[in-house]
């Protein structure tokens, strides 16, 4: 039997302690999709409402009026869904358990103090004169305060706009620009892998950026004591802000559609753009999905992998987790440090119950055998969970023979930042798993696969994924450029929302995402678009033009492949290539680090001056002798010098 056609079938203990079983799914399913509003509706009421709400769905998908409101008329609040009502019956249990990079620190935060620590911060972000409505800027390390300083600003009505603490100087003087900041939030330096990132030095550094004009206040977190410049007036402590702060603070009442925070997210073209989410559908589907996709159940240690600076981060860390008053796991580090064997010592030390990781962090770990986790039991593992890219079926096999002791399903989710919670994945009581394949849809969510056209393409085929209608997590708007979220997501088939990605729908109405189909590239799990790490070669002197696509690497997923074309009076070198990899780090960040760099004489394009990227592909994955037709090439003979000189044989 090929991996392909392996099936994992729910467990019949699994199912019958589950939240939702086989049955359940599929009248839930079907009412979700023929019965929305009555479906949704009901699922509203996870939340507490201010003002409860009378209108469910108003969306609209039409190219011409694209307009996305749930649950319209209802007021909340996201920071009292997720701390104020737990307090009276789980006041005193864990909300957040911190695990250092140090293995020797960690910290354990109840819901009261975590909301007595949210209203001491929101009180001092309203010293500096936060109001409901504006963007502050967080730039943080993993530490709670991440957490902490995303739901003060949720109390007080302000957007937060998490910038991923990896990203370059440029990357947050751009990401602040696109926000009009007048705060930012940092820490003075990150720890990971034992290593210090210096977050304070970045942000001082993005702000000397002239064009950077909005910036009032520099709020920052002791975390290590690292030697760090300041600025008198704009420079305060998050100690000495918070030092004469009440731990009360009451919190603005929100209407649903006011947005609760902003993401930057890349795109095929142009600069990233700021996804706009709001507060109560978004918080509904991102507390649903996780409940039921990681069947979470009260009492039990939860824990994602992933950074506060991604959308993982945002839904499956802070919002889902604690709406339903779960204790989530915040981890500084990294999975290798000190040793490879961290991921199963942390599960063995927190009696971590459900782990959500993502495939690159597997294979780092497979490509170390399988003693890599003897120094853990990982007895206390239920569920795994897996995000970000796809999941190939031998990571898939060896995550879960090896970390989850072939004891736990694994939910491989598939989602985006655009649609703030997981869209396809398996429930762990109802589906039955296919290693590699995202399975099923959730409530609410229609899938299909359009052909080239738009044209709907039914039964077992492979396409385009697109989805028909709205779910209650789906980014509303790109933050000031209503015109391009239109663009960018309803106007390549129309009426439909395009999520960029390519899919095969199998015999059983199994998805299995193939990746995307835009000039998007996922390396890591992190996604980037190639013509961001062309531009910023391009800025560089000695390059005159420059051409990346993704090609497949064992560990990370894709690598990125780098054409260049160097200007006049530069030549190729060992040197250069380092210069060149040197100067990405710096404009975008490590995870632009190109892996590999070839320089070239010219590149194919066509006689209209379009590069042809589907040949500079096929060279990067050294599948030359299937280029397909290229005599529309000005220059046909550009491709036998780029294959002759790949520059990995
Ligand atoms: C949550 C997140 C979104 C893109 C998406 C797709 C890829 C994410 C996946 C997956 C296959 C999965 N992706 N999860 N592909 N299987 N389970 O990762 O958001 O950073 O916006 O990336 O990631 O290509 O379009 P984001």
């Amino acid at each position: 039997m090929s991996e392909q056609q392996k099936v994992y079938p729910v467990k019949p203990e699994v199912a019958d302690a589950a939240w939702i079983n086989k049955e359940q799914y599929l009248a839930m399913y079907a009412e979700s999709v023929n019965n929305p509003e009555a479906f949704w509706a009901e699922q509203g009421k996870r939340l507490d409402w201010m003002q409860p709400y009378t209108r469910v769905k108003n969306t609209s998908f039409d190219p011409h009026n694209v307009d996305i409101r749930w649950f319209e008329d209802g007021t909340l609040n996201a920071s009292v869904n997720c701390l104020d009502r737990h307090l009276a019956e789980r006041g005193d249990q864990v909300a957040i358990i911190w695990e250092g990079d140090d293995p020797n620190e960690d910290k354990k935060i109840t819901y009261r103090e975590l909301y007595h620590e949210v209203c001491r911060f929101a009180n001092g972000l309203k010293k500096l004169g936060v109001q409901k409505g504006e963007v502050v800027t967080l730039y943080m390390p993993m530490v709670p305060e991440a957490a902490i300083a995303m739901l003060a600003c949720a109390r007080l009505g302000a957007v937060h706009s998490v910038v991923f603490g990896g990203f370059s100087p440029d990357a947050i003087a751009s990401r602040v620009i696109g926000s009009d900041s007048r705060i930012i939030i940092t820490s003075d330096e990150g720890l990971r892998g034992g290593k210090c990132v210096p977050l304070k030095e970045n942000v001082d550094e993005g702000l000397n950026n002239p064009a950077v004009k909005t910036v009032e206040h520099v709020v920052v977190l002791k975390r290590t004591g690292g030697s760090i410049d300041w600025q008198e007036g704009r420079d305060v402590w998050w100690h000495e802000l918070v030092a004469d702060c009440a731990d009360e603070c009451p919190a603005e009442e929100m209407q649903a559609e006011d947005p609760l925070f902003i993401l930057f997210t890349s795109g095929s073209t142009g600069a990233p753009k700021g996804l706009k989410h709001t507060t109560g559908g978004y918080l509904v589907y991102a507390s649903m999905t996780h409940q039921y996709i990681f069947d979470y159940k009260p009492g039990e240690v939860y824990w994602c992998t992933a950074d506060v600076g991604w959308v993982t981060g945002h839904s499956y860390i802070v919002y889902g987790p604690l709406a339903n008053g779960g204790t989530t796991l915040m981890f500084e580090g990294v999975p290798s440090y000190p040793t490879h064997g961290r991921i199963g010592e942390v599960c063995d030390k927190h009696q971590v119950n459900i782990l959500y990781t993502a495939p690159t962090a597997v294979r780092a770990l497979m490509a170390q055998g399988d003693n890599v986790m003897d120094s853990s039991t990982r007895s206390s593992l239920r569920l795994l969970g897996s995000v970000g890219e796809p999941i190939n079926p031998e990571a898939w096999e060896w995550y879960y023979r090896v970390i989850g002791n072939s004891q736990c399903p694994i939910v491989d989710t598939w989602w985006q930042t655009e649609t703030g919670g997981i869209l396809i994945a398996p429930l762990p009581g109802a589906t039955d798993l296919k290693p590699g394949s995202a399975t099923l849809p959730f409530f609410g969510v229609q899938p299909a696969l359009v052909d080239a056209e738009g044209k709907i393409l039914e039964g077992a085929t492979e396409g385009n994924l697109v989805i028909l209608d709205s779910w209650p997590g789906q980014g509303r708007s790109i933050w000031g450029d209503h015109e391009r979220f239109v663009q960018t997501y309803f106007s390549t088939y129309q009426g439909m929302y395009f999520t960029g990605d390519g899919c095969r729908r199998d015999e059983d109405g199994c998805y299995w995402i193939t990746g995307r189909v835009d000039d998007v590239i996922n390396v890591s799990g992190h996604r980037m678009g190639t013509a961001e790490v062309e531009s910023a070669l391009v800025a560089h002197e000695a390059v005159a033009e420059a051409a990346v696509v993704g090609y497949p690497h064992d560990i990370k997923g894709q690598g990125i492949y780098v054409y260049v074309t160097l200007a006049d009076g530069f030549d190729a070198s060992d040197e250069l290539r380092k210069e060149l990899v040197k100067w990405v780090r710096k404009e975008i960040g490590p995870i632009a680090s190109p892996d590999v760099i070839q320089f070239s004489p010219g590149l194919p394009k066509t006689r209209s001056g379009k590069i042809m990227r589907r040949i500079l592909r096929k060279i990067a994955a050294n599948e030359t002798d299937g280029l397909g037709d290229t005599s529309t090439l000005a220059d046909p003979s550009v491709v036998d010098d780029l294959i002759e000189n790949r520059a990995i044989q």
